[in-house]
């Protein structure tokens, strides 16, 4: 049998007993939306807007809108940038927590409306949309709920109806938007209050306007933060969440943090993690970071800790004042790409034969034989998710003349699990599950030289 033929055997099998059958119903499982999502691996995060212009991360919303004039924008550059490193999605800043918009909004004059960019003719997020459907890449936008510059911020309902507003606007203007992104900082007013907000009314809007996008916030509802801003998912790392735990974005603690990195594999929802981190120190383009931009190599190292953790990698490219993504960035993108591209092109395992086996109802042992000795350094493990998450725990072998060698080990797989290791020759793989919260399936494993 060859590991395709073995892998629907495999799952065959799995929908015949009872009760694993009822049990495997009853596991979260994602949506068509969540799963697409995963699918895609990397987005491409574009933060932009005055603070571009005054060298700041965050923007006290007292910005003139003159300041913003990216003379040379070109969201087309953005777009092919990221197709051509292999990114599937752009998420751009449609407002920060300045309060500056983007697009020509019908809620404030504090927009692109009224900066001498194309004249106050212009429209960022339009030029976004147009590149992103050229280069056949998703939208994502970022409408920041705290507002700097917002009169009525504070003032619970009506900053509510202004908000509401705006991502009425942005979800009715532009097409297909793939994912929204609500951040949790949640600061101070002008008016020194602070604001309410209303996520059951946001979360409810973009349903309805958007019925096919993620929404990301630390409490979901579809996609939940990765718990830090460093590109590292947990080691362990669960797609499911308890709801109860982090009931909305921006609640802090040991405990919603250990929910945000781990996930708990008895969580009701499906709820995967995205790992948001800057290629840059800071989320905003500064000229004296230019020499401060994470190398290829390091950028590989992200995808190990976050797809390689079975999360999302939402990377941040942030525009310069020119309004273009800056020459060395895209060098260390292409460096990236090229590594990984090398890394995964020919999969030892693909044509081995596989033998699996199920002990008990919560342990398996999958075997694979290479024919030959092949010297690997990489594993790509993943299970099926379509039918939920499974393994809780498990161990990889390679034999060397007789001798089982541990090439590595760990608790989740989820969607993909990378696992580097020193370059080693051998026969066969092994891949033991010895734990599980469901009767194991088949897991799919690649093997790379490295
Ligand atoms: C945070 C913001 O405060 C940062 O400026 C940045 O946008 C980051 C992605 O989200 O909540």
């Amino acid at each position: 049998m060859n590991r395709r033929d073995f892998i629907a055997a495999g799952m065959a099998g799995v929908v015949a007993p009872r009760f694993a059958r009822l049990s495997a119903v009853a596991r979260p499982r994602p949506s068509a939306a969540q799963l697409e999502w995963q699918r895609d691996e990397l987005a491409m995060f574009l933060h932009f807007g005055v603070n571009t212009f005054t060298d700041r991360e965050w923007g006290d919303g007292k910005e003139d809108p003159a300041i913003f004039n990216p003379e040379s924008l070109d969201a087309r550059q953005w777009a092919r940038t990221a197709r051509t490193a292999g990114f599937r999605a752009l998420i751009l800043t449609a407002k920060h927590h300045d309060g500056f918009c983007l697009w020509p909004t019908a809620t404030t004059q504090h927009s692109v409306a009224k900066s001498p960019w194309r004249g106050g003719q212009g429209d960022v997020v339009r030029e976004l949309v147009d590149a992103c459907n050229a280069e056949s890449l998703k939208v994502g936008l970022y409408l920041s709920p705290w507002d700097r510059n917002a009169s009525v911020y504070g003032d619970s309902p009506r900053y509510n109806d202004f908000y509401i507003e705006q991502l009425t606007e942005l979800l009715t203007r532009y097409g297909t938007i793939a994912e929204v992104w609500f951040d949790g900082a949640n600061g101070e007013g002008p008016n020194g209050r602070r604001q309410t907000y209303d996520w059951e009314r946001i979360w409810g809007t973009v349903r309805r306007l958007q019925p096919n996008a993620v929404m990301f916030s630390d409490a979901g509802p579809d996609v939940r933060w990765i718990g830090n801003e460093r590109g590292v998912a947990g080691t362990t790392n669960w797609s499911t969440v308890d709801p109860a735990v982090v009931q909305f974005p921006g609640a802090s603690g040991d405990a919603v943090m250990k929910m945000l990195q781990q996930g708990d594999p008895s969580g009701s929802v499906w709820r995967p993690g995205e790992t948001d981190v800057s290629i840059r120190p800071g989320w905003f383009y500064h000229p004296a970071e230019d020499a401060h931009v994470r190398s290829g190599d390091d950028l590989v190292g992200l995808y190990f800790t976050s797809v390689g953790r079975n999360s999302k990698l939402l990377l941040n490219v942030p525009p310069t004042r020119e309004g273009l993504i800056h020459h060395v960035d895209a060098g260390r993108l292409t460096i990236m790409r090229a590594r990984l591209s090398a890394m995964f092109a020919i999969d030892i395992a693909a044509s081995a034969p596989a033998v699996w086996q199920t002990r008990g109802d919560r342990q398996a042992t999958l075997e694979l034989d290479l024919g030959t000795p092949k010297t690997i350094a990489v594993a790509d493990l993943s299970e099926d998710v379509r039918l939920g998450q499974i393994v809780a725990q498990y161990m990889l072998e390679g034999e060397r003349d007789g001798a089982w060698l541990k090439l590595s080990e760990g608790t989740t797989i989820g969607f993909r699990k990378l696992d580097r290791f020193d370059p080693v020759a051998v026969r066969r793989v092994r891949l033991t599950i010895a734990d599980a919260v469901d009767t194991p399936r088949p897991v799919r494993i690649g093997l790379f030289a490295g």
